[in-house]
């Protein structure tokens, strides 16, 4: 087994090394390319090839840079920008940031900062703009700044980068009472050097770009929902900045206003709008926990006559939930991977519920079963830990995890001095809480004993019989379909491609995991099947680098049980295997729901629009008889192929992670413990849920 792994491994790596003499090839040619057409233009070629031979570093190994150049890299433009201008407003000088998704699927970010240095800065020869357009890891350090202590950017690199990457891009600085434009192209030649447009007695930045589809072959096409996260993020992490999101795109045009007065505070309320905070009755009284927050500021000597400042913002409430939720940050970037600050925080919650218990509650029982861990300690927790640092290291493979050894301990001291406090001065709560972390610690033990059982019986070997899998095993080109029903799976068996398309078909109910413990959703087939398909572990365990399949299709029917399902599934991705959503490998399958046959020949629809538009193209009277789709059984297996799982025809949509924000709050609302929201939701859907069901 172990070696079929390495074999495995080494012929990716092969690919990956042709892919990348594919890549230099191609530049090559480009850069030869570039240079007639400089001898040409005489002016400034001398200083372009300089500034080339940096950014042709990042057109050649763009992964080094952003990470990969799919989905999130093509991302990762736009959060460099936007960190730019987030740095000014935390040095104090803008309040303003607007990010505009234009008409031709371009991207604008403008501040209202102090605007890029324009006067020339000595070592390159050329203005500040230009320099930090052009030269790699310049970014922030032209001109002269200690304002700069703090600073985003996960590679430090920002403008240069994107510009690299970028088909053109433009820059447009307001400061000094002018106004001033640059324009690079293909990947940052200069075509029209910084110059001053005009006069102006605003001040700010302003910076749009095309990223170039040469380097993001799969796709150019920004999300609108995924920016939004993160700007809505980003107006959490940094109180008082306004940040507007607006999308132009012709026939998706919306825009919307990120603003936070209460920091992450707010965060959090808005985390757990469909959480209840985790509550009891003692005696007569419901006592009931509340958000718990903190900052503070830690001084750290880090080597001799080197002491920095560390800041610490720290805020947690528990909930009802089985699932703890920790996000955490680093110069408002998310810390995906956790890091130094996750773990001091998690130390202090450790000891500070342990030392609690010890002194003052302590019960027989927890001699024998040992002391909390701190899997019992953070069950149901919501939390959010931003750290401010002068000097962030980034480790792991995708640098989303803090590596900085000092920001434990300073992390720690923060957190455990709040949470001592907060424990001896809300007795009530702190009894309640560890009522509830003792039920937790129960649980983690009956679960490890259900666990231990079913190794040795052996029950997961069951698989084998349900999951019709492909024949190749190469995880970026296999496709695992979740199939709603067994007539529907018996279809897309027979129609699909058999080497690449891999088919679950879901037999039972599935679990409502928002509401079970570990042991019963482990103990819970349909959820077991799909963990062992997927092949990555779930829960702190899953490790998206493992995953059988690069797509997982959700295929439910078009009614309320088929949605219900896929909330379900989307909830249990979401608590589980959240990083398969982060990543962008969940996806929803789009069967028709209308089949019109004309002349032997069927026409599908997904919509009423395109119903229309069929019977319109085919001139037929309006009474003309059509099919409509109740679920995916009706379709035999070359039509469900050919409509919903042909790579070539189907429709298929990419959950993101506020789709399963979303999800998990549908869910909540029809699943919670509250009755209310429940009430609310089935009268908003009822015309909906009347409309499917005819
Ligand atoms: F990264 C970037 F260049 F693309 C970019 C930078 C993008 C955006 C949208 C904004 C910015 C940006 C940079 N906004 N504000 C600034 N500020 C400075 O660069 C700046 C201004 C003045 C001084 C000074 O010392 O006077 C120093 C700096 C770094």
């Amino acid at each position: 087994m172990e070696e079929e792994n390495k074999a495995k491994e080494k012929i990716e790596t092969e690919d990956q090394i042709k892919k990348e003499e594919e890549q230099l090839k191609l530049t090559d040619v480009d850069v030869s390319n570039e240079r007639e057409r400089e001898k040409a233009s005489e002016s400034y070629s001398g200083k372009d090839m300089t500034v080339l031979e940096g950014l042709q570093a990042v057109r050649i190994r763009p992964g080094m840079y952003i990470g990969s150049t799919g989905f999130t890299g093509l991302h990762h433009l736009v959060w460099e920008i936007c960190d730019n201008a987030i740095d000014e407003a935390l040095a104090g000088y803008c309040t303003r940031i607007k990010v505009e998704i234009n008409a031709d699927g371009s991207l604008t970010v403008t501040d209202n900062g102090r605007g890029i240095p324009v006067d020339k800065v000595e070592k390159s020869g050329l203005s500040g703009v230009e320099t930090a357009f052009t030269i790699l890891h310049a970014g922030g350090k032209f001109g002269d700044n200690n304002i700069y202590k703090v600073s985003g950017g996960l590679h430090g690199v920002g403008a240069s980068v994107v510009n690299a990457l970028s088909k053109w891009c433009e820059v447009e600085v307001c400061r000094d009472g002018g106004k001033y434009f640059v324009r690079f192209e293909n990947g940052g030649h200069i075509v029209e050097p910084l110059k001053r447009i005009g006069d102006s007695d605003l001040r700010g930045s302003k910076v749009s770009f095309m990223p170039d589809s040469e380097i993001f072959r799969e796709t150019t096409t920004f999300d609108y929902d995924t920016i939004k996260d993160r700007l809505r993020m980003m107006a959490y992490l940094n109180k008082g900045i306004t940040i507007t999101l607006k999308d132009s795109r012709p026939g998706q045009e919306k825009e919307e206003v990120f603003y936070n007065e209460g920091g992450i505070k707010d965060f959090v309320t808005y985390l757990n709008k469909t959480k209840l905070p985790y509550s009891e009755k003692v005696k007569k009284d419901i006592v009931s926990c509340p958000i718990i927050y903190t900052e503070g500021a830690e001084e750290v000597t880090i080597a001799k006559d080197k002491k920095i400042r560390i800041y610490v913002e720290v805020c947690l409430q528990y909930t009802t939930d089985y699932t703890s939720r920790i996000f955490s940050f680093c110069n408002n970037i998310q810390t995906i991977d956790g890091g130094t600050h996750e773990v001091g925080f998690r130390n202090a919650l450790l000891n500070a519920i342990n030392e609690y218990d010890r002194n003052f509650i302590k019960s027989k029982d927890r001699d024998k079963d040992g002391s909390f861990t701190i899997d019992d300690c953070i069950e149901g927790v919501t939390a959010i830990i931003s750290v401010k640092h002068p000097d962030p290291q980034y480790e792991g493979q995708t640098k989303g995890k803090l590596g900085n050894s000092e920001i434990r301990p300073a992390v720690y001291q923060v957190t455990k001095k709040c949470l001592d406090r907060f424990l001896i001065e809300n007795k009530k709560v702190a009894e309640i809480l560890i009522h509830k972390i003792e039920q937790a610690q129960r649980a983690r033990l009956r679960a490890k004993k259900a666990r231990d059982e079913a190794r040795n019986n052996n029950k997961l070997a069951t698989l084998a019989g349900k999951l019709s899998n492909c024949s190749s095993k190469n995880p970026a080109e296999c496709e695992l379909f979740i199939v709603e029903g067994n007539s529907a799976g018996g279809s897309a068996k027979n129609g699909r491609d058999a080497k690449t398309q891999a088919i679950l078909p879901l037999r039972g109910k599935i679990l409502n995991t928002a509401k079970a413990n570990e042991s019963r959703i482990f103990a819970n087939n349909e959820i077991a099947n799909m963990i062992q398909a997927i092949g990555a572990g779930f829960g702190p365990d899953f490790d998206i680098n493992k995953i059988r399949y690069h797509k997982i299709i959700i295929m439910t029917d078009a009614d309320v049980d088929g949605s219900h399902i896929r909330i379900l599934l989307l909830t249990f991705f979401f608590n589980f295997m959240r990083d398969l959503i982060i990543n962008g490998n969940v996806y929803v399958a789009q069967p028709p729901l209308y089949c019109v046959t004309y002349q032997k020949k069927k026409y599908y629809a997904y919509n009423d629009d395109e119903l229309e538009l069929i019977k319109k193209q085919l001139n037929l009277k309006g009474n003309y008889p059509f099919q409509r789709y109740k679920g995916l059984g009706e379709m035999d297996a070359s039509q469900l192929s050919e409509t919903t799982m042909d790579p070539n025809n189907r429709k298929l949509i990419r959950v993101t992670l506020s789709d399963a924000l979303e999800a998990d709050k549908v869910f909540q609302d029809l699943m919670g413990d509250e009755v209310e929201p429940r009430k609310e939701f089935i009268i908003k859907n009822a015309k909906f849920v009347e409309n499917l069901d005819i």
